[in-house]
């Protein structure tokens, strides 16, 4: 007799009820309604397929931008609720990152790279999200991108930008505990002479007061000002010329 595994694997206490993830109709659309449903449930497994089918009919960016960002400020607020706690959180972000990278291959990028830009997320945070969509925003416009990871420690980012000499550095952080190495970052680079901007963004308390209160700094408050910043840099404007355009 066939066993059916899915039952005995099934971990109940991580197992998002159908009533906790009530998503009511967020989208009119279906196609988009279904990958946000696969978001706030956490059912990675389930993404390949619903982006296939939904790819065929929508661009990847308004996927990301009307599925995967949607759904991911939902589950922010079932977690600001206590609705969700960290295993539920951190499904829902597994299903998200399989999405951005299912959409990122999508988009490609133009064969003619445009740029080196370095991105990482803060020395001490994990909320890499933000930092994949900026990553997958820039490929898909034809840059370079160096992704140094997650909790990268501030010396490792300094010493990258030493050695690549990129036209842009971006900074994600989810906790406002963690931002502090972005100013340190920016110090460090300032000592050595390279006066590039370092794009930073994020949640918890990363603000345009606290980015701009430090040399190199230009706040970004969504991804999709990424690609633009990096052009601007490419054309030569430096980091307090950038500064005055996305931040006044
Ligand atoms: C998902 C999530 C997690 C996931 C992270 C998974 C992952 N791979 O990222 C998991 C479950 C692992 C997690 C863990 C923790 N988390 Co958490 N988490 C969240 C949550 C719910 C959503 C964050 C998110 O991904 N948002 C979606 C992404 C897309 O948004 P984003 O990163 O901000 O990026 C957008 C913009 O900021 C911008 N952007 C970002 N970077 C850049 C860069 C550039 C250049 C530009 C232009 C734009 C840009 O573009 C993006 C949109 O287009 C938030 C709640 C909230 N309200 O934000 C808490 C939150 C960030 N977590 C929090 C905490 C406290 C924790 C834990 C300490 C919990 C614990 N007790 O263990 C741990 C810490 C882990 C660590 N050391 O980092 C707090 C932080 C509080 C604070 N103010 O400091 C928050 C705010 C929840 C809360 N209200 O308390 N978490």
């Amino acid at each position: 007799m066939a066993l059916d595994y899915s039952k005995i694997f099934t971990r109940y206490d991580l197992k998002v009820t159908s009533k906790q993830s009530e998503t009511k109709i967020l989208v009119e659309d279906q196609d988009l309604q279904e990958i946000m449903d696969i978001v706030i449930r956490g059912e990675t497994s389930s993404m390949a397929g619903a982006l296939e089918r939904t790819l065929n009919r929508k661009e990847p960016q308004e996927i990301i931008y009307r599925a995967l960002i949607p759904a991911m400020e939902y589950v922010s607020r079932l977690w600001d609720e206590n609705v969700y706690y960290l295993p539920q959180t951190l499904n829902a972000s597994d299903a998200m990152q399989v999405g951005i990278e299912i959409c990122e291959q999508k988009m490609g990028g133009s064969m003619e790279k445009k740029g080196l830009i370095i991105t990482h997320t803060a020395e001490g945070d994990i909320h890499d999200l933000g930092q994949k969509i900026v990553n997958a925003l820039l490929r898909a416009q034809g840059y370079e991108v160096l992704d140094l990871g997650c909790d990268v420690p501030v010396e490792q980012v300094v010493d990258a930008v030493k050695q690549h000499r990129p036209v842009m550095l971006t900074g994600t952080a989810g906790m406002s505990t963690n931002m502090e190495a972005f100013r340190r970052i920016a110090e460090k680079l300032s000592e050595a002479g390279l006066e590039i901007p370092f794009a930073c963004g994020g949640g918890g308390g990363v603000s345009r007061t606290y980015i701009t209160s430090f040399d190199l700094g230009v706040y970004g408050r969504d991804a999709a000002e990424a690609p633009p910043m990096a052009g601007d840099a490419c054309s030569g404007l430096c980091w307090k010329e950038i500064r005055q355009k996305y931040n006044q």
